[in-house]
């Protein structure tokens, strides 16, 4: 099959409430979405993740649409393929922008899915018609908006609770949590803002029956990171770390984690995210799904490979209404029992775009063809 036509929107969707981390604060979501045509007028749709400041890894929204447009979309346009895994292949000499990658990746990955005419959690042998899910909570301003929100999002049955932390806007919060919380399923989330000078700081939630602690230092380290994992019994989780396959290998053999938060946009997609998944499954490395504000594009993705049976941590897989007051898919990803069904309306990733929707929160259109020979 050939890809023969790309448009790409830019879209803007309002945040329904900032959120706040180690790294700052954030009310509006900007992302892509890229929807492929084949030649025989097959879509597939891929979200392109990238944050505006290069604060949570260097990959920015402006640098992922120049890569697209220098190299991963002629790249594309260029192959004749047959299957999803081969993009994957193609993309290999083309070195980083992980998130750019996943965009057209994924998008593939959908397509070839749709021209099947099966639900793309069938290319992956997945059973789950639904997946447990878990919600990472911004800093709070205060102890009482802290618990509020927590027990909001408790009464709603999200399984599980990661909370941000940052130095200063750590133990406070989290020894709150637990005795208001005593069985919940919790843990912390770093970004990278700790050294390992503050270890004491971790040797004390080492107390606090955290399910893990989320990358507590720098996105390159492996060697103070299993320094840290040798002196604490809660294990620790990487996710800026975590690019490619051979970042799980370099963790696993410098034992510095026990857990790896898999993101498939930061990994440049599904083929990448199922080489990890079979090395943690080899390695007895617990992975589970991370999610990056996405709208209901990558989310029904994330769902359909969250329903694959080695996931069983919930994911940071919330419904549409925890980021975005509205959504651009149908149907729209919404809680019921605690639990996000994987969305089957239509083949593929199960859902579609809104027109509608596209129109509203769309602030640029781009139309990409292959060059005439
Ligand atoms: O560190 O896991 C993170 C969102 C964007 C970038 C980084 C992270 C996050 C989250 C939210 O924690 C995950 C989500 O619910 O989408
Ligand atoms: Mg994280």
């Amino acid at each position: 099959m050939k890809i023969v036509k790309i448009k790409q929107f830019q879209m803007k969707l309002p945040l329904v409430s900032a959120f706040k981390t180690s790294y700052g604060e954030r009310t509006e979501k900007l992302f892509d979405l890229f929807l492929l045509e084949d030649e025989k007028g097959y879509q597939g749709v891929g979200e392109l993740v990238s944050f505006e400041q290069a604060d949570y890894i260097e990959e920015t929204l402006r640098m992922s649409r120049q890569i697209l447009i220098d190299e991963l979309i002629p790249c594309l346009f260029r192959m004749e393929f047959s299957h999803p895994q081969e993009i994957w292949q193609a993309f290999q000499p083309i070195q980083g922008n992980f998130m750019a990658k996943s965009a057209l990746e994924t998008a593939v990955w959908d397509l070839y899915a749709r021209r099947e005419k099966i639900s793309l959690q069938n290319l992956f042998s997945a059973t789950k018609e639904s997946v447990s899910v878990g919600v990472s909570m911004g800093i709070q301003p205060d102890a009482t908006s802290l618990l509020q929100t927590a027990q909001s999002y408790v009464d709603q049955g999200y399984e599980r609770i990661k909370l941000k932390i940052a130095p200063g806007n750590d133990l406070g919060p989290l020894r709150e949590l637990r005795a208001h919380f005593p069985d919940l399923q919790l843990m912390a989330d770093a970004n990278s803002a700790y050294t390992l000078a503050d270890w004491q700081v971790f040797k004390e939630m080492d107390q606090l029956k955290l399910s893990m602690i989320e990358q507590p230092f720098h996105p390159r380290d492996y060697v103070d990171h299993g320094e840290l994992q040798k002196r604490l019994k809660t294990p620790i989780c990487l996710d800026e770390n975590i690019r490619s396959l051979e970042d799980v290998k370099t963790a696993h053999a410098l034992k510095s984690c026990q857990a790896i938060n898999l993101k498939i946009p930061r990994v440049g997609g599904i083929t990448e995210a199922r080489r990890i998944m079979d090395f943690c499954q080899q390695n007895q490395l617990l992975v589970w799904l991370g999610g990056m504000f996405e709208s209901g594009v990558g989310r029904a993705l994330n769902l359909h490979l969250a329903s694959q049976s080695l996931f069983t941590f919930p994911g940071d897989l919330s419904a549409y209404d925890r980021y975005f007051y509205d959504d651009v898919v149908d149907p729209k990803a919404v809680l019921e029992n605690g639990k996000l069904k994987v969305p089957k309306k239509h083949y593929g990733i199960g859902v579609t775009l809104e027109e509608e929707k596209i129109k509203k929160y769309c602030y640029k259109e781009l139309i990409y063809k292959p060059k005439e020979k």
